[in-house]
């Protein structure tokens, strides 16, 4: 059954507003609202217009990989309704749009020059973006390595390095005259940890040694595509987005709060230092010592290349994580935690560090518990330990479980009760110091989760998969109102609003 897209009066969330203005808390002029998504995420159209394979292909493609069998081969078919996905972006009246290039459509074996088809796609959407008054935020890998490289080792390998920084400059000389603002890699934590240390993600490697190099393959990577765009592009804006968390112990004993401290090491400081201070933990140079090849990769000169200077942070926060030393597990649970059934991944096990859950705490469908108070405690350290950044929030969200009434319309109050919540953390910490200039929004729309396949739904726009129709969410209509103020409304009025 074809559902019916709403549509609703600006006019009257015009009126809304002016009555509500006396409540409403203020964004500073100018501060970037936009929204996100990701090419493989979202794109479908896997072989066409010459792109090549991804490891995503591939690893969706194998069997147990992704819940039932999702792959990305059709998505949100983003490739072909780009220009609905456009006038969606309009009617949400963000400033900004962060999108990501698909490397394989660019460079269909990962070397060699560009496919004009693939590079055709992106100034579409540039050129439409533009035309609209979006601006372009362009992120050049978020995570589908181009096959061949991983067939040759993928970021382990030095070269990798070499074939990213080629990649960068393509895409920079090509796209440089209409987008301003870059970000060289996506959560450098994921390509390198879920991809070859957990195997949660692709290429599926579960190796320590191996997810260390391919961490400073990637860091070194990020360095060299930083020069690349700075040299096509001398007025560009560029950054990094790395996730990052608050990590807790479960208990103040000693061995729980060396615990956090290590894995504070592995998820933050790892990428955190050497970005903007130019040096490796020492904590995490020694945890990781034993485990070949690792730190052996380093050469010298690499730190400076991995430091250069930035215009910006970009930061994904979703939620906080707390650890318990893992032979400390049984007090964790006295001191009112869940402890995973699961058998723990590498990463952790490495760590000897047991990731553990309050209980009857608030979690979004990915299980991760809700507190908009630890994005505050995050741009607070930022702020301390790592000042004279400027900071976007290139991503925050929540997967909610959410459906389709009656009516035709999706509700989903809790959405809209957590990005509420997350952009008064951010004005927080601007109060306190946090030099914060952006917020983008995971999801403009529902798509695929990677190894959760399309179970988990972060879109301000639901699709319908097995049409591809698109229905805004009352969180989009929610939205658009607090970008087009400028301001926070009170939530209750606010979420009540859209059902008038
Ligand atoms: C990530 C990615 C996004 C995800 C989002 C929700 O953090 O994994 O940047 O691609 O979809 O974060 O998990």
């Amino acid at each position: 059954m074809p559902f019916r897209i709403r549509r609703h009066s600006y006019a009257e969330v015009g009126a809304t507003l002016s009555a509500l203005d006396s409540n409403a808390v203020p964004f500073p002029k100018g501060f970037l609202f936009g929204a996100a998504t990701a090419a493989y995420q979202v794109e479908g159209s896997v072989d066409v217009g010459g792109r090549g394979v991804s490891i995503w292909d591939t690893f969706s493609h194998t069997s147990g990989k992704t819940v039932n069998g999702d792959t990305g081969d059709i998505a949100c078919d983003h490739f072909l309704r780009l220009e609905e996905d456009l006038d969606l972006l309009a009617e949400l009246g963000v400033r900004a749009y962060r999108f990501s290039v698909s490397w394989p459509r660019i460079q269909p074996t990962g070397k060699g020059p560009a496919n004009p088809e693939g590079l055709d796609f992106y100034r579409r959407v540039v050129d439409g973006l533009r035309a609209r008054g979006i601006v372009p935020v362009l992120t050049l890998y978020h995570w589908d390595l181009p096959q061949p490289l991983q067939d040759e080792g993928g970021w382990p390998q030095r070269d990798t390095v070499s074939r990213f920084a080629e990649y960068a400059g393509t895409v920079a000389r090509a796209l440089g005259g209409t987008v301003g603002r870059w970000i060289t890699l996506n959560e450098p934590w994921c390509s390198a940890w879920l991809g070859y240390g957990s195997g949660h993600h692709a290429p599926g490697i579960r190796d320590i040694g191996k997810a260390v190099a391919a961490t400073h393959h990637l860091l070194l990577a990020h360095g060299e595509a930083v020069q690349a765009i700075r040299s096509a592009v001398p007025a560009a804006e560029v950054g990094i987005s790395l996730n990052l968390t608050p990590i807790r112990h479960a208990t103040d004993h000693e061995d729980d709060v060396a615990a956090a401290r290590r894995t504070d090491g592995n998820a933050n400081r790892l990428f955190l230092d050497p970005v903007l201070t130019g040096s490796y933990p020492p904590d995490m140079l020694e945890h990781y010592q034993g485990s070949a090849p690792g730190f052996a990769v380093v050469r010298d000169g690499d730190l400076e290349v991995i430091s250069r200077p930035l215009d910006f942070l970009g930061i994904n926060y979703y939620t906080p994580q707390t650890v318990a030393d893992e032979a400390r597990t049984a007090q964790a649970m006295v001191a009112g935690y869940c402890v995973p059934t699961a058998e723990i991944d590498l990463i952790s096990s490495d760590l000897h560090a047991v990731p553990v859950q309050r209980q009857a705490f608030r979690r979004t469908e990915m299980g991760w518990e809700v507190e908009p108070a630890a994005l505050t405690e995050l741009l607070d350290r930022l702020h301390q330990e790592y000042p004279h950044v400027p900071i976007l929030l290139t991503e925050n969200g929540a997967a909610c479980a959410d459906y389709v009434g009656q009516d035709g319309s999706v509700q989903d109050p809790e959405r809209i009760r957590y990005l509420d919540g997350h952009l008064r953390a951010v004005l927080q910490a601007r109060e306190a110091g946090s030099d914060v200039r952006g917020y983008f929004v995971w999801s403009l729309m529902d798509n695929f989760e990677w190894a959760y396949g399309y179970s988990k739904r972060f879109g301000l726009v639901w699709i319908d998969y097995p049409t591809r129709t698109r229905i805004p969410k009352d969180s989009f209509r929610w939205y658009a109102q607090t970008v087009r103020a400028n301001a926070l409304l009170p939530t209750v009025e606010a979420t009540a609003g859209f059902r008038a």
